[in-house]
């Protein structure tokens, strides 16, 4: 038997970053840095140039995995704030007028974080036992029925996302991520046009319903000017333009895009239900992570959606600490390509 020679690396990964031993974990998205002895956040993110390329890396490839960390959480914070301000800086020509300037949104805090002084409000922390991450959680649903990209309620969502694990189920509580990018590619020309022209609603009711019965209030503001008050809606386009790679993604999703805008009810139901199927059902466009104990996740949530695997029992525990950098106001713009057609991919 013949075997094709191994095309582990990535046509994209930036200089900086080649000399760490790396592969991509799927054609469509991910790539993991799996040489922990090699390679460290901690050391990586005193040099701006990989932090920058790191950055350009996880917008091109949706999600990059490190295996093994021991960056700590102010260093976690420092790296999703520096990932967020420095493609900002190299990519602000990208955006539309009226954003140009100094980037004015910092870390997320999220609508019902929690005080842990010791990690502050700007760390999310991810736990089987209560919090975000079981806040919309109903056993009786389909395992599908979470996937989303983080807070896209907000008028300024995340541009990235790093989550680290530090306790794990001894089997179990995958995360699987999903394209963007390749969704938007599967669809045919005529529905990719039909969708430009669209916006959507995105909401989170459930995190007001959440903090009414915990009896805390939600957190105001939540790390950017535009992210204010109690009424957790923003109205994003259906299809967006990721400034750092220039390429279209569709941008809606099952957790919190409730309606498309310009549609019937109906018309509005049936073509999320679709779209939604569309990054649900094709595993081709998806790449699914199993975590050891201090991985490290860094996802680009203009471009990806991303799900938890609830397969653990009730009592095995699973945490870990999450920062959600923001971006900016989602946007498209209409010259902008896909990736397929920017890279030349024809198969
Ligand atoms: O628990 C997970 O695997 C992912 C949770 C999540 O959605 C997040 O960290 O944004
Ligand atoms: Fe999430």
């Amino acid at each position: 038997m013949v075997q094709a020679p191994s095309t582990s690396s990535s046509s994209v990964m930036p200089t900086s970053l080649s000399a760490y031993p790396y592969y991509d974990v799927t054609t469509h998205i991910g790539t993991c840095f799996g040489d922990a002895e090699k390679t460290q956040l901690s050391s990586l993110l005193k040099d701006e140039n990989k932090v920058r390329d790191l950055a350009t890396l996880v917008s091109q490839r949706g999600v990059v995995f490190f295996r093994n960390q021991d960056i700590n959480v102010h260093e976690l914070k420092q790296l999703g704030l520096d990932m967020g301000r420095l493609s900002w800086d190299t990519f602000a020509q990208r955006l539309p007028e009226g954003y140009s300037g100094e980037k004015t949104s910092r870390l997320h805090i999220h609508p019902i974080s929690e005080d842990v002084p010791e990690l502050g409000k700007d760390i999310s922390v991810i736990s089987s036992t209560e919090g975000i991450a079981r806040a919309g959680d109903h056993m009786s649903k389909r395992a599908s029925a979470g996937w989303h990209s983080d807070i896209t309620f907000e008028r300024v969502p995340s541009d990235y996302a790093i989550l680290k694990m530090h306790t794990l189920p001894p089997v179990g509580g995958d995360t699987l991520w999903a394209s963007a990018y390749e969704a938007y590619d599967r669809l045919s020309p005529a529905f990719q046009t039909f969708l430009e022209g669209l916006e959507a609603v995105h909401n989170a009711d459930f995190f007001n319903r959440y903090a009414k019965v915990r009896g805390t209030p939600i957190q105001d503001p939540r790390g950017a000017p535009e992210n204010y008050g109690e009424d957790l809606t923003a109205v994003h386009p259906v299809i967006r333009t990721n400034p750092v790679t220039g390429f279209k993604g569709l941008y809606v999703n099952r957790t919190f895009t409730k309606r498309i805008l310009g549609l019937t009810p109906d018309e509005s139901d049936s073509i999320l239900d679709y779209l939604f199927r569309h990054i649900t059902e094709n595993h081709d466009l998806q790449v699914r992570f199993r975590w050891e104990i201090n991985d490290v996740a860094l996802w680009d949530n203009r471009s990806t959606f991303h799900t938890a695997t609830n397969d653990y029992g009730v009592t095995a525990l699973r945490q870990g600490n999450r920062v959600v950098s923001l971006g900016e106001r989602p946007f498209l713009d209409p010259a902008s390509k896909s990736r397929r057609e920017a890279l030349g991919i024809h198969d």
